[in-house]
């Protein structure tokens, strides 16, 4: 199995986060890449490939250009204004407001944001672009006849909508890969999103479309980020309705209770027979987890991954979260390892 790997990844380094009413060091941090970067090179799971450059062509499929533009240039725009520290937006288009992307660059940021936590620095950009090249690279490994491959992206990318930044998301690699595949052959992608967060930005790119079935089990909205997306009755738009499945699960859900929703999402993963399958892969479903309130141990890790290996459809894994920085490398080897077992 090959790991598609951006070293621009570092250069996504920002001081702070909000979080608990105090600005914190941020939980997704550079290590983190790095130490899954290591834990698969010790597991010889298969080389760590430098991912290739790919224009924004791919990106724009799926997002929207005037956020494209906003990412490229709200850290110039954001210090040309004078402010000291690092971009993070203060008000929204609440309800009953004009949700316009007025000119003033933190009028911007609160309309492009969906979330305050997610701070940005001057290599926020570049990193989110080497992201999607991660994703990108290893979604055209898969196109070329692998049958598995991982995308070791950094920053992650599930809460990234159309027009949406925010979870520490900022470009959707998930996306951004599965609408490639589809450009480049594939008729039918489905994405499980197993990271403890609803993958909202996922979700909202796909929701009127038949051509992606998007399923995902997380933390309940109602107790967990990002609270406003990811409930039961979300089941697709349009022509898009019924190829969105949700699967939320309340606080202390373990392995028992999360397989099971997982063998519902299986279930309609075969029925749906996709040419790929896409896993949103996040491991902060993990007992130690300091942000989320899952108790998956690692031996699930293992079992998941032989579970998904057991549907035999060509599988891409994107990299999504996960916090307990001490175990995430074995975490992520464990799917990794336990799928390409079977
Ligand atoms: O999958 N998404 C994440 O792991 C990031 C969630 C950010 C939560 C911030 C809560 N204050
Ligand atoms: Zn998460």
């Amino acid at each position: 199995m090959r790991t598609a790997f951006s070293p621009h990844h570092v250069e996504r380094n920002p001081k702070t986060e909000l979080s608990g009413g105090q600005l914190v060091t941020p939980f997704e941090s550079p290590r983190r890449a790095e130490l899954i970067k290591a834990a698969i090179e010790t597991a010889r799971l298969g080389p760590v490939l430098k991912a290739q450059a790919f224009d924004l062509e791919p990106v724009l499929r799926v997002h929207d250009a005037g956020f494209v533009a906003f990412l490229e240039t709200v850290w110039q725009r954001w210090q040309a204004a004078g402010m000291a520290g690092e971009a993070i937006p203060t008000v929204f288009p609440a309800r009953r407001m004009q949700a316009r992307p007025v000119r003033n660059i933190e009028g911007q940021l609160g309309y492009y944001a969906m979330a305050v936590e997610t701070a940005i620095d001057a290599g926020t950009y570049p990193a989110a672009l080497g992201a999607k090249d991660a994703a990108l690279t290893a979604a055209q490994w898969i196109a070329l006849g692998d049958r598995c491959s991982f995308a070791l992206c950094r920053p992650p990318g599930h809460h990234a909508a159309f027009d949406l930044y925010g979870g520490y998301c900022f470009l959707n690699n998930a996306a951004i890969a599965a609408q490639h595949l589809l450009d480049h052959g594939a008729s039918r992608i489905a994405v499980l999103d197993v990271d403890f967060h609803h993958g909202n930005g996922t979700q909202d790119i796909f929701y009127r479309r038949d051509d992606v079935l998007f399923l995902s089990l997380h933390g309940d909205p109602q107790d967990a980020f990002p609270h406003f997306s990811g409930f039961a009755d979300e089941t697709g738009e349009g022509k898009g309705l019924g190829f969105t499945a949700n699967y939320p699960l309340p606080p202390g859900t373990g392995w028992e209770r999360w397989a099971e929703a997982l063998e519902h999402a299986l279930a309609r993963v075969v029925h749906y027979a996709p040419d790929v399958l896409v896993v949103s892969l996040g491991v902060d479903t993990f007992e130690r987890d300091p942000i989320s309130f899952f108790r998956l141990r690692h031996p699930d890790f293992r079992r998941l991954g032989g579970r998904l290996g057991e549907l035999g459809t060509p599988t891409l894994y994107v990299m999504e979260g996960g916090y307990a920085i001490d175990d995430i490398g074995q975490n992520v080897v464990a799917v990794l390892a336990g799928h390409l077992d079977r």
